[in-house]
């Protein structure tokens, strides 16, 4: 029988809510890791900072992935917490500034390295395992948008299986280079600057020039129809048409693809017929983590979804 897999949403440091995820999938802890008799998790990234339990969310994660129970992929906050602390060999200082912005979007993780500092290299090695991408064939999995030919072009230069050397990973903090606007749309998705030089302030209390997209819709032909975020930030986008190349093709027969990263709000619900996000904004206070019980099916289901609410106070 072909393997079954859950593919669980971006946990960032919300450990206890992780274990209540595993437990309600049927997962039951063994010697160190969690396992089920039949199935097996994805984690599509995104495992630390903002929530209390930093390393424990790690030690959960890569338990299951080091015991072959569990695949998982890098997501943004991963590949910045790397860059956060590679020297910048050419410019100086560090491939991800240490701006107070960096600092404060960081600051769980970096506290939690400070009581730990004998950890922190060990845990930025692992990170630095996580493909970019996973094709299991029938199904595939990244942080944030399937960009197939900027995987194609990695896996021609770099790595058919989306494993970061330290040339890709140098490569891809460059913004002058081509290796920086795949990995960018690959782990926080494609998109596009606001017209005139608009900007709102997003759920992050940062300010934005640009807007997420729904990559993957070509009937999504506006800014706001393409405008991927909080429903309270939709009516400050424009109803004007789009005039720059925006979409990424994902045709309906393709394979399934699941993906994290987007912050989705209220039930869960299927982005096309074989798409869905499982990121449903763990670190809210009424946030909760959501999961996808992928049975080998070609058309995803929308009863599929499984959600736990968020038990970190
Ligand atoms: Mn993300």
């Amino acid at each position: 029988m072909a393997q079954h897999y859950d593919i669980i949403g971006d946990i960032h440091g919300c450990n206890n809510t992780l274990i209540s995820m595993l437990e309600a999938l049927g997962y039951a802890k063994k010697s160190d890791y969690y396992q089920h008799p039949n199935r097996k998790v994805i984690f599509v990234g995104d495992f630390i900072d903002r929530g209390p339990l930093q390393l424990e969310t790690i030690r959960t994660v890569r338990a299951m992935v080091a015991a072959n129970q569990a695949h998982a992929v890098m997501g943004n906050h991963e590949f910045n917490a790397i860059a956060y602390i590679t020297p910048d060999k050419v410019e100086g200082g560090y491939l991800r500034a240490h701006t107070s912005r960096n600092r404060r979007n960081h600051r769980a993780f970096l506290q939690a390295m400070e009581q730990h500092p004998e950890q922190y290299e060990d845990v930025i090695n692992w990170f630095k395992t996580l493909p970019l991408w996973l094709d299991l064939g029938n199904l595939r999995i990244v942080h944030a948008c399937w960009d197939q030919l900027g995987i194609d072009q990695i896996s021609e230069t770099y790595s058919a299986d989306g494993l970061m050397d330290e040339a890709l990973f140098i490569a891809s903090n460059d913004p002058s280079k081509w290796e920086f606007h795949v990995v960018e749309n690959l782990l926080k998705g494609k998109t596009i600057k606001l017209l005139n030089n608009h900007t709102f302030t997003d759920p992050n209390g940062i300010t934005r020039d640009n807007m997420r997209i729904r990559w993957w819709d070509n009937k999504a032909t506006t800014y706001k129809s393409a405008f991927m975020g909080a429903a309270r930030d939709i009516e400050h986008i424009n109803d004007t048409a789009i005039d720059t190349e925006h979409l990424i093709i994902y045709e309906e027969d393709e394979v399934p693809l699941l993906i994290g990263h987007y912050w989705m709000q209220d039930e869960p619900a299927l982005l096309a017929p074989n798409i869905a996000c499982v990121d449903y904004s763990i670190a809210k206070r009424n946030g909760k983590l959501c999961a996808y019980r992928w049975d080998g099916e070609s058309k995803l289901d929308s009863a599929k979804f499984i959600c736990v609410p968020r038990l970190e106070s």
